[in-house]
């Protein structure tokens, strides 16, 4: 083997994987940049920049004491502007035979990759990081009608032999516990405090360098609360495991005033950039329940979560891509209105959900999907503005992940590849899910007039827009069952009162 160049991503930071393989210090190199094509692609929120830069920089360090000799370029206007550019100064400055590149996990950079003209050959590894390949899900998903992700993840369920018994059936007794996963939150339990990590110097001296240059990017960095190296990032899962997962599965689907993050386990981001491994994590859940730590239902709806819909939605995007992102099955194309963008609207649900997503990069499944998704669906927003503004304002957002939850899971885009019924929802399931509504100006229990909840009167307009063509689906047979019961005037008032509130919420044409 001759010597080779190694380019390392900003999301693939993980030992002896990827590209990292079978490199060799002394004989291999190393380059990474910061640089303002991939910081810049979209307005990623400042935390997303930062845990990225910050979690390179520890990377890089750690590259160094094993031996390696890393090109690392710092963020500047002097420096490298694409990751082409630093590939070529990197191999000027350390010539070599080939250049390996890991395979990045956003289409366009794959395309931009392969594009590469460089003096020496460019060879593209596999991601070895997932638990089912590319292939393998394709040859899954082959001939199939529908790619249900249940049964997806019990073939992977299978294939790691987790929560499985000896004669290969499901522990205890059943395959999923979803159905034990949907308590309502009601302020009766006290969430525990995260533990809080000051940043070392070198995730001040980045989080200063995004501050000054990313200024219009959304993201309050004096909270700046996440880990940047993978020992600290199993410590924060350690800590989950001990405090949160035993009542993780029960409020799964739970919306709080108290807290952004309930029970959730906020490693998304760490598994995404490669500083968590996604069998360990699974591994020390199940461990976790064995060791009766915590019950079957929060460890299955935790490990369904990461071995079922994390490795499905990556599956789905790479077999359907890039038709997938041009898909408009409803063709939704109100725009966004601006208050995405700041979280200004007296929709306390939604204000809870935008702001915390501004200014942390973070809000959990049932905010993203049931709130601010379910907002989209119903007010018909335009699809590819939806899939980007969710592409920039999540810390874990990278679009092999991304854009299935959003175009699919949640607008119900893909005409129903990803999900079996649209996820569309009024104020009522807002209401029992969680405690915003007690402090709203609107109110869940109200259809049409003045402080009526707006999500009621748009779920009925989004169902008779959509009448036609969800009529023969049998999971919305009873919804719409129950808009053809309503009296014709009943009908009328509620849908002139939707119209006039969409167009006062999010106006069709903006000056
Ligand atoms: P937990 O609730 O603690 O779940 C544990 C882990 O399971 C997560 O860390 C994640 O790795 C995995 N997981 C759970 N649900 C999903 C899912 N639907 N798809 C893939 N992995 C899942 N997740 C991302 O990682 N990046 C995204 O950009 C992203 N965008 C989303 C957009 C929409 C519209 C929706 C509905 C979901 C999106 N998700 C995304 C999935 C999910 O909401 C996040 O993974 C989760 O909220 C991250 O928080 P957590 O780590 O506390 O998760
Ligand atoms: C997301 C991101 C950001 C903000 N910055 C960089 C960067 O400066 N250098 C880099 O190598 N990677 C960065 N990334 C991650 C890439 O965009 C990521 O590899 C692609 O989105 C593919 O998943
Ligand atoms: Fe959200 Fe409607 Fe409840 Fe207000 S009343 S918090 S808008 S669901």
């Amino acid at each position: 083997m001759g010597t080779a160049l190694i380019c390392i991503l900003g999301d693939q930071l993980t030992h002896g994987r990827g590209a990292l393989k079978d490199a060799i210090p002394g004989r291999d190199s190393i380059v990474m940049a910061e640089v303002t094509a991939e910081a810049c692609y979209v307005k990623h929120n400042r935390h997303k920049i930062a845990l990225i830069f910050s979690a390179m920089r520890h990377f890089c360090r750690e590259l160094r004491s094993m031996g390696f000799s890393v090109h690392y370029f710092e963020y500047s206007s002097r420096g490298p502007a694409t990751l082409l550019e630093a590939a070529e100064a990197a191999l000027l400055l350390s010539p070599a035979d080939e250049v390996r590149c890991c395979e990045p996990g956003e289409h366009r950079l794959r395309e931009e990759i392969a594009a590469w003209n460089l003096p020496v050959p460019v060879h593209i590894i596999p991601d070895d990081r997932f638990l089912c390949s590319e292939e393998e899900f394709q040859a899954w998903a082959d001939g199939r009608k529908q790619l249900r992700m249940e049964y997806f993840y019990r073939e992977m369920r299978r294939k790691y032999r987790i929560l499985l018994e000896e004669n290969g059936k499901p522990a205890g007794g059943s395959w999923n516990f979803d159905a034990q996963n949907r308590r309502g939150w009601r302020a009766r339990e006290s969430v525990p405090a995260r533990p809080t990590l000051v940043p070392d110097c070198i995730t001040a001296e980045v989080i200063e360098l995004v501050n000054r240059e990313f200024p219009d990017h959304p993201g309050n960095l004096d909270l700046f609360y996440l880990a940047t190296t993978s020992q600290e990032a199993n410590v924060h899962f350690d800590w989950f495991l001990q405090h949160c997962l035993g009542l993780f599965g029960t409020y799964q689907d739970a919306l709080a005033e108290e807290s952004p993050w309930l029970f959730h386990s906020l490693v998304s981001m760490y598994l995404n950039i490669g500083l968590l491994d996604p069998l360990d994590v699974c591994l020390k859940v199940e461990r976790a329940w064995q060791d009766g730590r915590c019950g079957i239902a929060a460890a299955e709806g935790f490990i369904r979560q990461i071995l079922g819909w994390r490795e499905y939605v990556r599956g789905i995007y790479w077999c359907a891509m890039p038709e997938y992102a041009r898909r408009n099955t409803l063709n939704a194309k109100r725009p966004m209105p601006e208050w995405f963008w700041d979280g200004d609207t007296d929709m306390r649900c939604l204000e809870v959900a935008l702001r915390q997503t501004l200014d942390l990069g973070y809000a959990h499944h049932i905010q993203r999907l049931m709130v601010i998704g379910n907002f989209a669906l119903l007010a018909g927003l335009d699809v590819e503005q939806v899939c980007s503004w969710y592409l920039a304002v999540y810390v874990d957002a990278f679009e092999w992940v991304e854009l299935p939850n959003t175009l699919g899971m949640a607008l119900y885009a893909d005409d129903g590849m990803m999900a079996s019924k649209p996820y569309a929802a009024s104020g009522k399931y807002i209401q029992r899910q969680g405690n915003h509504c007690k402090k709203c100006r609107y109110s869940p229990t109200r259809v049409a007039g003045d402080g009526a909840c707006p999500f009621n009167a748009l779920y009925w307009y989004f169902l008779s827009r959509h009448e036609h063509r969800l009529k023969d689906n049998p999971r919305m047979s009873m919804v719409l069952g129950n808009w053809s019961k309503k009296a014709d005037s009943e009908k009328t008032e509620i849908l002139v009162w939707a119209k006039q509130e969409l167009e006062r919420l999010a106006p069709e044409w903006t000056p």
